[in-house]
């Protein structure tokens, strides 16, 4: 079956307009040995930034399904895609008071 190309044109848009609002972007800013937020709740296959604003560098590590950075450079950004459903607790395993929770729902 061929698709009037109109209508295939639509049904492309659509699908371009409709990603961008199922898979939100968030960012943890760490900053003064913390992470802010704290605790953040995002839906499952949101993308999640931990952008570190401190002059030395972190991590942000969980178990298994939560978030496992690698040493996260001075100014340096790392992402992550939540893709395992629950209540994530990390911390930076260089900085063992830092921690904070990824709820994935
Ligand atoms: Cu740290």
């Amino acid at each position: 079956m061929k698709l009037p190309a109109r209508a295939a044109a639509t049904a492309v848009l659509g699908l371009a307009l409709h990603a961008p609002a199922c898979a939100a972007v968030h960012t943890i800013v760490i900053e003064g040995l913390r992470f802010v937020p704290q605790t953040l709740e995002v839906e499952r296959g949101d993308t999640v930034v931990w952008r570190n604003k401190d002059p030395f560098p972190h991590n942000a590590r969980a178990d298994k399904g939560g978030p496992a950075s690698p040493d996260i450079a001075a100014g340096a950004a790392w992402t992550f895609r939540a893709a395992k459903r629950g209540r994530h607790a990390y911390l930076c395993t260089l900085h063992r008071t830092m921690t904070g929770v990824l709820v994935v729902k």
